[in-house]
């Protein structure tokens, strides 16, 4: 039985913006304010789900819940059919209106902790829907998670979704952006890397807590490892652990100034995966990391065994940046491709091609237990497509946001999509 991962990507919504939302995400800060281009923003994500299916690898892709968060607002007290509800909040709160309106479940190394089959207590993958606790826009996401994963995962046997952990600081989870796997393959058993922040006067927001990933690897039935993000890497400006590493199998691919405990971690990896292969990259600084996000690249297992590097176009554009990918694909470790995708985008709010994918490792069979129209075919991707270019609005100026022509926009096009999904469902 192969195991193979499955990248579920998430479909970029239709009123992606700028809103400037997240505090020590420098992409995110830079750009408030700025006018964005959702329809443009959702072809790339698609474009690069397609780079993917032509390498021969399976994709998925999630839904975006929908947005302005009408339901959220109604939660707290706004009242009045839905236009009355956003027009409230918009003009008593104007900061909880944006915050309600923002489309960040399209990153989906966010969306939740995914813990493989070989792992876990009951050999079913887990997914632990990540409660996103220290940002507001955020932590809005995760009921609406946890129910698209449940539709998407629906078969039992193979998998168990979980509720997302209190949504308090003490158990702060950002999900798959601070958890990495570490096995010689897909199927074996592996590490599991929970990496987390702290309270040390950093100035910016350290978004995970240990006791997250305590909690989330105690519900799957093992300790995992443990370690700490270092605190350099979060004041430049990796608010997640996903900006400065990634890990894929075997290889661990990261920046010389991701962790603090270094050593200790590289130790256990190479206790725990006999075959482990770090790759550690000290030519470029973290700054230089973090504007290219280099570490955000997807590290993807092709068909024929070698890795590649899904990076943004933004590596491109820095000499030593580039410099330091071609040695990556020179040296004596499996990463054999560099391949370019265009996620402008969503890179302006700081999402990077793997910000955008939730990995889900799987089995030949487990696959069966996957509601197939989350996995996508030509078929699928294209109707995807159209469905984006017909109803996702051109441009949003996140100054404007509380135009009631694009909350009804937003309507159309969520209500399209979940008519698209029946029709998925039909064959
Ligand atoms: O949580 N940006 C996201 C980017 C998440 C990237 N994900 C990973 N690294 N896995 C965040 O900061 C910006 C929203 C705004 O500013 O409107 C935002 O939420």
């Amino acid at each position: 039985m192969t195991t193979i991962e499955i990248n579920f990507d998430g479909l970029i919504g239709p009123i992606h913006n700028y809103a400037g939302l997240s505090p020590g995400n420098i992409a995110s800060a830079s750009n408030a304010g700025a006018v964005s281009c959702p329809r443009a923003a959702a072809l790339q994500g698609l474009a690069k789900m397609k780079r993917l299916m032509d390498l021969g690898l399976t994709q998925g892709f999630i839904p975006p819940p929908r947005r302005p968060a009408i339901a959220v607002l109604r939660s707290l007290g706004y009242q009045g059919d839905d236009k009355t509800v956003l027009a409230s909040a918009a003009t008593e709160d104007p900061l909880l209106f944006n915050n309600s309106c923002s489309a960040s479940a399209m990153w989906a190394a966010n969306a939740a902790t995914v813990i493989a089959a070989a792992d876990s207590f009951d050999g079913r993958v887990h997914l632990v829907t990540a409660n996103l606790a220290t940002m507001l826009h955020r932590s809005f996401e995760a009921p609406d998670t946890y129910n698209m994963l449940r539709n998407i995962f629906p078969d039992k046997r193979r998998f168990a979704v979980h509720q997302a952990l209190p949504s308090t600081r003490h158990f702060s989870d950002e999900g798959a952006a601070n958890h990495m796997r570490l096995a010689t393959q897909h199927g074996d058993r592996g590490l599991n890397v929970f990496v987390h922040g702290a309270s040390r006067g950093s100035r910016f927001p350290e978004r995970q807590a240990r006791r997250a990933g305590e909690a989330v690897a105690r519900i799957a039935g093992f300790e995992g490892f443990h370690t700490l993000q270092s605190q350099a890497a979060i004041e430049a400006g990796a608010f997640h652990n996903d900006v400065v590493a990634v890990a894929n199998e075997q290889v661990l691919l990261a920046h010389a100034a991701a962790f603090e405990h270094r050593d200790a971690l590289f130790d256990a990896v190479a206790r725990a995966v006999p075959d482990f292969v770090p790759v550690e990259v000290d030519s470029i600084s973290l700054d230089d990391a973090i504007g290219s996000y280099l570490f955000n690249s997807q590290l993807v297992t092709l068909p024929d065994g070698g890795m590649a590097l899904i990076l943004p176009g933004e590596t491109r554009e820095n000499a030593l940046v580039w410099g330091a990918v071609e040695a990556i694909i020179a040296g004596n470790n499996p990463i054999r491709e560099a391949i370019i995708v265009d996620v402008r985008e969503s890179m302006r709010n700081g999402g990077g091609p793997a910000c955008l994918r939730l990995r889900v490792p799987v089995s030949t069979t487990a696959i069966a237990g996957i509601d197939p129209r989350y996995l996508l075919d030509e078929r699928r991707w294209e109707a995807l497509c159209d469905l984006v270019q017909q109803y996702w609005p051109e441009q949003i100026d996140a100054t404007a946001l509380a135009d009631p022509a694009l909350w009804e926009a937003a309507r159309c096009a969520h209500d399209a999509l979940d008519a698209l999904l029946g029709r998925f469902e039909l064959g």
